[in-house]
């Protein structure tokens, strides 16, 4: 892979063929503007000590080091969102698809997540890792349900191939406005709207409509008497009614 991405911050790739996770090994390097990527990770991670599947050369297995100056107010969940619009925006400019986002890290293709995102703060090190797994090519394998891939949906692209446009339209959100990023992320989002059920460890579940994402990039979710949660983490299923 050759060294980073012309006219933006990512100066420095590093593909690998196997890693753990390509955020653990993100998180040790924390060099703003690095971006590690591998075909195969032997332990890769999702949210809540969850593990991300991908068979070796399927996918697009990538972390950015963001320095926290970059991100307003140096929040996570809004290099999440970032991160989400911009991989939705790399898979339409460069597969003709483009995956819509469910609070707050999936991209999805119709009802099937075609991707995931992990961003994490590294305690310490002034950075934030955003970690992205996205189900380009994968042949006769089939991703955990209700996963999808890009080539089940009928663009032949290699995984690698997405990485450019991802890195310059990562740049082109950190430089955005963030209210207008947010703006983007509510019209791509289709969590809003409909009826949710939240779920998250050790608290009783909310459920009603999902109205708003707030600036910090939380889930508002107003209930059948009224009131609005703000979640701040959680697993959201999209309830039908009926
Ligand atoms: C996520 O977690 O969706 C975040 C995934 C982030 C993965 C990337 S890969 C590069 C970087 N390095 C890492 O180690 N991680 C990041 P969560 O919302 O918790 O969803 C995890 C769940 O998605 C799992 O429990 C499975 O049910 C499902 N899953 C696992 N692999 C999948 C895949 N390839 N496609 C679709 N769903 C998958």
């Amino acid at each position: 892979m050759p060294g980073g991405s012309a006219n933006t911050r990512f100066a420095e790739v590093r593909h690998f063929d196997t890693v753990t996770s390509t955020n653990s090994v993100a998180a040790e390097l924390a060099r703003p503007g690095l971006v590690v990527v591998a075909d195969h990770q032997s332990a890769g991670q999702g949210r809540l000590g969850r593990t991300w599947e991908a068979p070796p050369g399927s996918s697009l297995l990538a972390s950015v080091v963001l320095d926290v100056s970059w991100v307003w107010d140096a929040r996570p969940q809004l290099a999440t969102l970032a991160l989400a619009l911009a991989a939705s925006d790399a898979c339409s400019a460069v597969a003709g698809i483009r995956p819509t986002l469910k609070w707050p890290n999936d991209l999805l293709v119709e009802d099937g997540k075609v991707g995931g995102i992990l961003a994490e703060a590294v305690p310490g090190a002034g950075v934030i890792v955003a970690g992205i797994g996205l189900n380009v090519r994968w042949g006769d394998a089939t991703p955990p349900p209700p996963g999808t891939s890009l080539d089940a949906l009928g663009a032949g692209v290699a995984p690698t191939a997405l990485l450019p446009a991802l890195l310059e339209l990562l740049e082109v959100r950190l430089d955005q406005d963030p209210d207008a990023l947010l703006d983007d992320y509510r019209a791509r989002c289709t969590t809003l709207g409909q009826a949710v059920r939240v779920e998250a460890a050790g608290r009783d579940d909310v459920e009603g409509t999902a109205v708003d994402v707030t600036p910090d990039g939380h889930l508002l979710v107003q209930d059948e008497t009224g009131e609005v949660h703000t979640v701040v983490a959680g697993d959201v299923v999209h309830v039908r009614p009926g």
